[in-house]
């Protein structure tokens, strides 16, 4: 064996990537933050996972196992680290996941050495991707992620089950797998997350309950239900908290995001809704909060979205499509980490003080084109006396 030559050239174009600085933005929108360049890209990727690097073996220096794209990703800090476990696909479209860390959490991503290999305790599942990441009032990390599944019932190649798979940590390196979430009333669940504290001595869980593996069907939104061991957990009921709604950014399908954030008014919720066009599904990014007490009862929900794919963002894999599955709080700082048409990932900074403005104070949607005129028209006047016109 000896080191191909290509090798040192090749990791010295990426250093130049890892070590690029990342900057604001020029427009924004006071709500939060966009900034230039996305915080992990598919370039990002190890040239080690890779690459052979052996000359022998690898003369042309091809990519034997290439990574297709780089996004969905869970996040928490831990040792003073912004990490986030980030969903990998390779070019052969399965998914896995990766630690990546950053100092400040907005630039400066960098991989740990190896992917997280889950223990392989299910073995009808195919695919796995979108981890949201709780740190739990009960001293673990937990991971959260759609479990997939090829539908035995269904010859169509194409048909497949998704469930929620269920992993805990305490650093990020050991990992057991527990089993899967069961849902009594819903066949299917993608997008679940674990709620940080016990409601009512149970743990808690945001679901989206599914007819089938794309559409919601009779889902009426984003759910939430509790179960008492989360070592065999089991959801008997759920309720629906933010509904999908005609002629909304969730007509299509909604489904939970970030992990709630406690703020003296309520918990704030950052989901993605779906709306169905002639160009195929839109993805956007919105907000909510519900009571403190009752994590399930929405009492605030702006009209529209809060981030929406914009510019090259609007382009990849799965084009028109923002969705987060994860945020860290720092103190007052709101880092929500989002990814764009299911190719790279990117972050948006808020505070605390933004998000809580934001969710309570803008209005929410009248639902109708008159009505939202009306709203318009209410704001138009008061500049205009505000203005003295
Ligand atoms: O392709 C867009 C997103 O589609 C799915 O989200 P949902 O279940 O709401 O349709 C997920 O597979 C997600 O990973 C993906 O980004």
């Amino acid at each position: 064996m000896k080191l191909h030559p290509e090798y040192v050239k090749v990791k010295a174009k990426q250093e130049a990537l890892l070590s690029q600085k990342n900057q604001l933005a020029q427009e924004q929108n006071g709500i939060f933050d966009r900034w230039q360049h996305p915080v992990l890209t598919a370039a990002h990727a190890p040239v080690e996972w890779q690459y052979d690097l052996d000359a022998d073996a690898n003369p042309f220096f091809m990519k034997r196992l290439g990574i297709n794209a780089v996004f969905n990703a869970g996040a928490i800090q831990l040792n003073g680290k912004y990490c986030v476990v980030a969903r990998v696909e390779g070019w052969d479209r399965k998914s896995f996941f990766a630690v990546a860390e950053s100092d400040n959490g907005v630039d400066g991503f960098r991989f740990w050495e190896e992917p997280i290999l889950l223990p392989d305790t299910c073995p009808e599942e195919t695919n796995v991707y979108d981890m949201r990441l709780t740190q739990h009032e009960d001293g673990w990390i937990y991971g959260v992620f759609c479990s997939e599944s090829k539908d035995p019932e269904n010859a169509d190649l194409g048909a497949a089950v998704a469930s929620a798979g269920i992993v805990r940590t305490k650093d990020l390196v050991n990992w057991e797998r527990l089993p899967n979430l069961t849902t009594k009333q819903s066949p299917q669940q993608r997008n679940v997350l674990l709620h940080p504290e016990f409601v009512d001595g149970k743990y808690a869980f945001f679901t989206r309950p599914m007819d089938g593996f794309i559409e919601t069907g009779s889902g009426g939104g984003i759910g939430f239900g509790l179960c008492d061991d989360i070592t065999h957990a089991v959801i008997d009921e759920e309720i629906i908290t933010s509904h999908r709604k005609y002629h909304t950014i969730t007509e299509a399908k909604n489904g939970a995001g970030a992990v709630p954030i406690r703020t003296d008014k309520g918990w704030i919720h950052i989901a993605h809704g779906v709306r169905n066009t002639a160009a195929g599904l839109r993805y956007v990014i919105y907000a909510f909060a519900t009571a403190l007490d009752k994590p399930w009862e929405v009492i605030a929900e702006p009209g529209g979205y809060m981030i929406a794919p914009e510019y090259d963002e609007r382009i990849g894999d799965v084009s028109n499509v923002v969705f987060t599955n994860g945020a860290i709080v720092d103190g007052e700082k709101v880092y929500i980490y989002y990814a764009s048409s299911d190719t790279r990932l990117h972050v948006a900074t808020t505070t605390i003080d933004k998000l809580v403005d934001y969710v309570f104070n803008t209005p929410a949607d009248p639902l109708r084109s008159v009505d939202c005129v009306k709203q318009r028209i209410a704001l138009i006047r008061k500049n205009k006396e505000l203005l003295g016109k």
